[in-house]
């Protein structure tokens, strides 16, 4: 029983069958006998398309009758995975589809396999946009999204000799079906050159930008389905180009070659997503892709606007625009410098439009991620924008800093958006604050240090704009896509609105002692892991057993997300076994997933000291299989809708007050699994929704953290006091894991020590190690894990991502749901 899309004429099978046929031979040039995978693929999702286009169409007539209030989401990252299979359920064919493939002799799933993933971000902050854009389509908000249409999304993982070695991702080589080019929308953006004064016949004064340089942005609009299709909303990428009038002259002149560099430079700013998570590195290129996606998207916003109105007097009340992080805050002056520069209004107007359409996210505490970019760089590239900066700041410090502290210039200097020193820099987050309307955190503790350890003057000059919005994932996606036998059981238990109403799962835990419901729940669960475990052999040539316990651990790799924590325990376990062949364990496998940043050195060798590890433990026979290792490349969202639903333990072990939120915990926790994690980001809220039978906490919170730093952490007092943890470091050291080649994953340990851990790792180490016995002696009681695992399942209704977006509504966007016809 599948939940039934009640406002489209759901296509029957026979229908789909000849949609399908149709298209093999109109759209992809082939016929039944001829075709690959490919073809069908494609051919599938034009049939598909019929349905998304004509609401998108219905989408943007309805919004544009009603000149409602849109929120414009403003995202140098959309992690959108997959489109198929999601699609196909948000119209309500899957059904359909997947019977008139089998009629046809395919079957759904390999050809939805012929999809690549359309990977346009990096991890946690871009699959939150993949989710809330879903979510707004759902609930039926008029919304954008916008970002930049990377030719080359994140790099592809290949483990070579245990070493990630990163390929380029080409995810729209042979074409994307989801996507629609729109010539009559493109946009011209200046870069570079000068800013002259000129003195109109009135008088006034004028800023007068004359640009170096002018590239043009071309808008790609991939359609976001709602669950159950009334609205289609669009997500617009925008893919840089060279302006045409640009190379002509050049090119005339015989200048060829000249011109061709002009245009491979245009086409470099949109050519590939910077693959660092949580750094930044201040280069040039990253400064221009967030300028000309920003400037391409509020000359579209306008456009819109200025249709249904003749002048600025109701923009802030037509548009809200959310700047996820502060990857797009050169938005802001941007919209100053076209309302004064362009538009003719004053500063003050000018000022309160903008103070009345931005909001800003944070998602992030660590100082290595918070962005700062240089004086110079923004002079060059943007020098109209920097003498914005400088007013803005000029009137922050000296009207509303120097009221609430008079003559304080520590203050100044402490508040001001320009950070003085050797290379003066512009602090983005500072601008995003002073600007924006609300300020949002994305779990309650997150949003606490925000107000508390990040910000806390400002946060005692405007309180009322700090807010929470706890972060949430698509269970459209999350379960019902990719758990469908877990989907299945929930329909026949609390019905079918639970894809759009997922406190109702909470129907489920009134079973959670039934033995019947466990004996179903825990089936599910096994066949779930059987897929994963052929996956695994497929992938890595590694056998595990299906009935040991799948411990996951799938994140970018960080030293605050502690991945080498879990590496640690289980040195300590295989050398609890190879001391004592009986220690008493129930049969484990460690899962990994993640990727590095190309740059990041540190996080490199951790990945090659698990798949080292992995190496020596799963060949080792003294062990007897009791413990496996498994490092699964090129993680991503396609893989991750085969991890989550397998995983017994979630691990979410990150040191506490450093993870923003998490969103996997949530993934997990939804598809059955128990949580051993800290207590961080959104961690303590699962805690609170599942109750603290139900979950595996360890190690020092928040306060804790902050104590022993502020005391004066040392690592050695750890390595000296724990016996065990001073073996497996030292193990490290030596050739045991990698014959012939001492040290090579003594980086780890270095890092720990004489690098003064500065995550605590050899602090939790014990508490971890303690916990994991609990979690070993739970697991062996599969009674008592099966109803643990329900109660999660069934209790965290609280992280769908449409509870977000209702409070991103009610909290700062104010916006009216549009019913299209
Ligand atoms: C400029 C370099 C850079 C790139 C990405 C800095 C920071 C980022 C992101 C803010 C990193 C990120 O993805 N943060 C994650 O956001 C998720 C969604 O809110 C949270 O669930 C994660 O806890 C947080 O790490």
């Amino acid at each position: 029983k599948k939940a039934k899309a009640t406002n489209t004429v759901a296509l029957s099978k026979d229908q789909f069958k000849d949609a399908i046929v149709k298209h093999l031979r109109s759209t992809c040039g082939t016929d039944e006998a001829r075709a690959n995978n490919q073809a069908w693929w494609k051919a599938t999702c034009a049939a598909v398309n019929e349905l998304v286009f004509e609401r998108l169409t219905e989408t943007s007539k309805a919004n544009a009758e009603k000149d409602s209030r849109a929120v414009h989401y403003l995202s140098l990252e959309f992690l959108m995975g997959r489109l198929t299979v999601n699609n196909m359920h948000n119209v309500g064919v899957f059904g359909a589809a997947r019977d008139a493939l089998a009629d046809l002799g395919k079957d759904v799933n390999d050809i939805c396999d012929e999809e690549p993933d359309m990977a346009l971000g990096n991890g946690g902050l871009g699959r939150l946009a993949a989710c809330f854009i879903d979510s707004l389509a759902t609930l039926n908000y008029p919304a954008v999204g916008y970002g930049i249409h990377y030719e080359h999304g994140l790099f592809r993982q290949e483990i070579q000799g245990g070493r990630q070695i990163e390929r380029p991702d080409s995810w729209r080589e042979y074409g994307n079906p989801w996507e629609i080019c729109r010539p009559e929308s493109i946009q011209e953006v200046p870069l570079y050159g000068y800013v002259e004064t000129v003195f109109g016949e009135d008088g006034k004064m004028r800023k007068v930008w004359h640009a170096g340089r002018q590239i043009k942005g071309v808008p790609w609009d991939i359609p976001v389905v709602g669950y159950e299709a009334k609205t289609v909303n669009v997500l617009r990428l925008w893919e840089s180009k060279a302006a045409d009038f640009f190379d002509w002259d050049v090119f005339n002149a015989g200048g060829y070659i000249d011109s061709q560099s002009e245009k491979s430079q245009a086409e470099a700013v949109s050519k590939v997503l910077y693959p660092n998570d949580e750094s930044e590195a201040g280069k040039e290129l990253r400064l221009i892709q967030q300028y000309f996606f920003c400037a391409c998207s509020l000359k579209d916003i306008i456009r819109r606007y200025k249709r249904n109105h003749s002048d600025f007097s109701q923009f802030s009340k037509q548009a809200v625009i959310q700047l996820n992080d502060t990857h797009p805050t050169v938005a802001i002056p941007e919209l100053m410098r076209i309302l004064i520069d362009e538009e003719g209004l004053v500063w003050d107007d000018a000022w309160a439009i903008c103070k009345e359409t931005f909001a800003y996210t944070n998602h992030t505490l660590l100082p290595e991620a918070l962005e700062k970019w240089a004086v110079y760089l923004f002079e060059k590239v943007l020098p109209r924008h920097l003498e914005i900066i400088y007013e803005i700041n000029r009137r922050f410090l000296e009207d509303e800093v120097e009221a609430k502290w008079p003559g304080n210039d520590e203050m100044k200097r402490h508040l001001s958006i320009i950070e003085e020193g050797e290379t003066r820099m512009v602090r983005m987050a500072f601008l995003c604050v002073v600007t924006c309307f609300k300020t949002n955190g994305v779990a309650a503790m997150h949003s606490e240090l925000v107000k508390e350890d990040l910000f806390p003057e400002f946060y005692e000059l405007w309180p009322e704009r700090f807010v929470n919005v706890t972060n949430g994932v698509t269970p459209r996606r999350w379960l019902l896509a990719c758990n469908e036998q877990l989907a299945n059981m929930y329909n026949e238990t609390v019905g079918t609105d639970w894809p759009l109403k997922l406190d109702e799962l909470k129907g489920a835990a009134k079973f959670a002692d039934d033995a019947k419901f466990q004996k179903n729940f825990m089936a599910i669960k096994r066949e779930k892991k059987v897929e994963l475990a052929d996956k695994i052999e497929e992938l890595c040539g590694i056998k595990v057993s299906p009935d040991a316990m799948f411990n996951v651990l799938i994140k970018r790799l960080h030293e605050y997300k502690r991945q080498h924590l879990a590496l640690l325990h289980i040195l300590a376990l295989y050398r609890r076994l190879l001391e004592n062949p009986d220690y008493d364990m129930g049969p484990q496998v460690f899962i990994f997933g993640s990727k590095a940043a190309p740059g990041y050195k540190l996080a490199k060798d951790i990945i090659y000291a698990i798949n080292k590890v992995a190496d020596k433990v799963n060949n080792d026979p003294r062990i007897k299989d009791k413990l496996k290792v498994v490092f699964m490349p090129n993680y991503r969202v396609t893989l991750a809708e085969k991890l989550f639903p397998a995983g017994d333990v979630s691990l979410q072990i990150s040191t506490a007050g450093y993870e923003a939120s998490g969103t996997g915990n949530m993934k997990f926790a939804l598809n059955g699994a128990l949580t051993l994690g800290t207590m961080d980001g959104a961690n303590v809220e699962i805690r609170e929704e599942v109750g603290d039978e139900n979950i595996f906490i360890f190690g020092m919170d928040c306060d804790e953290v902050k104590a022993l730093k502020a005391a004066g952490y040392n690592p050695w007092d750890y390595y000296y006091g724990n016996p065990e943890l001073k073996a497996v470091l030292d193990w490290l050291e030596t050739d045991f894991f990698t014959p012939g080649a001492p040290g090579e994953l003594a980086s780890i340990k270095h890092s720990l020590l004489e690098g003064g851990d500065p995550y605590l790792v050899l602090a939790d180490f014990e508490s971890f190690t303690t916990q994991y016995t609990a979690v070993d002696v739970a697991y062996r009681d599969q009674k008592k894990w099966a109803k643990m695992a329900i109660i999660n399942s069934a209790s965290v209704g609280k992280f769908n991502s449409d509870r977000s977006i209702e409070d991103y509504v009610d909290r700062i966007w104010k916006l009216e749901k549009v019913m299209p016809n």
